[in-house]
């Protein structure tokens, strides 16, 4: 019979439990990077992770592996660098979309520009959780955030169109999905360039309750009702989540 807890290998148990709130989905997303490592069968030796500063940022340090818990926004540059030093690692930036999308945008963008082989997964949370829920780059229109009382009048990040400007994978999941999440992850790491995976993630606490959810549970169902499965598109849609094609790959 298949072993289901050899994912564990990627973790360390005994620094568990994690600092997040009850209801976060950080946990499930941190379970599966390491069910996707599984899943591929790498070696500990051979995988890196990094992390920026937030939540999710404190992500890196619950990995077995070697790993770095790094400045604000300065995720993805270190990971250029540690790639850059030794091509046969895997390199995983493990951070949140206010540190990889608002202090870290511009690196963001540079390495896309480069297509460094490296993978991004984005606890988009669509708030700066750790500060308290102030509107970040993925904060929707009108929401209510703490920094936006009245509505958020800026429209978010366009992240898919900035990936796939320079034919990067980009892919898109929830932490409802979990299977599909998983698959997401293993099919950014086949990914012989830049690959981003994009995680839509509750945040109960600092930002569900404000706009109007009642626990992480209802956030969820949510996800479950307003999100389709689309592995096969060029572009997603606002509703679909999915696995885009990447042109000449
Ligand atoms: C240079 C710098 N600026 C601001 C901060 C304050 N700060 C700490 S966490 C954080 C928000 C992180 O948001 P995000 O990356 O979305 O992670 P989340 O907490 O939502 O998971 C900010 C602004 C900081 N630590 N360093
Ligand atoms: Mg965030």
């Amino acid at each position: 019979m298949e072993d289901t807890t050899r994912f564990k290998r990627f973790l360390k148990e005994g620094n568990l439990p994690t600092p997040w709130c009850p209801g976060c989905g950080n946990g499930q997303i941190l379970k599966s990077l390491a069910q996707a490592f599984e899943e591929l069968n790498f070696d500990k030796h051979q995988v890196v992770v990094v992390s920026g500063i937030g939540c999710a940022g404190r992500s890196a340090g619950f990995f077995d592996l070697d790993s770095v818990h790094t400045a604000h926004g300065r995720a993805i540059p270190l990971a250029e660098g540690i790639k850059t030093a030794n091509e046969n690692l895997k390199v995983v930036v493990s951070s949140g979309d206010g540190d990889l999308l608002g202090i870290g945008g511009n690196h963001l963008l540079h390495a896309t520009r480069r297509n460094t082989p490296i993978t991004i997964v984005c606890y988009s949370n669509e708030i700066y959780g750790m500060t308290g829920g102030q509107a970040s780059p993925t904060t929707r229109l009108n929401t209510k955030t703490l920094t936006t009382p009245e509505g958020n009048r800026d429209a978010p990040f366009n992240v898919q169109a900035i990936i796939k400007a320079h034919n990067c994978f980009y892919a898109r999941s929830t932490t409802f999905h979990l299977p599909h999440l998983k698959k997401c992850v293993v099919e950014a790491l086949r990914h012989p360039g830049l690959s981003f995976v994009d995680v839509i993630t509750q945040c109960i606490v600092n930002n569900g309750r404000r706009i109007g959810f009642k626990d992480a549970f209802e956030m969820l169902m949510y996800y479950k009702n307003n999100y389709k499965i689309n592995d096969n598109a060029e572009f997603l849609k606002d509703n679909e989540i999915g696995i885009t094609r990447c042109a000449g790959v």
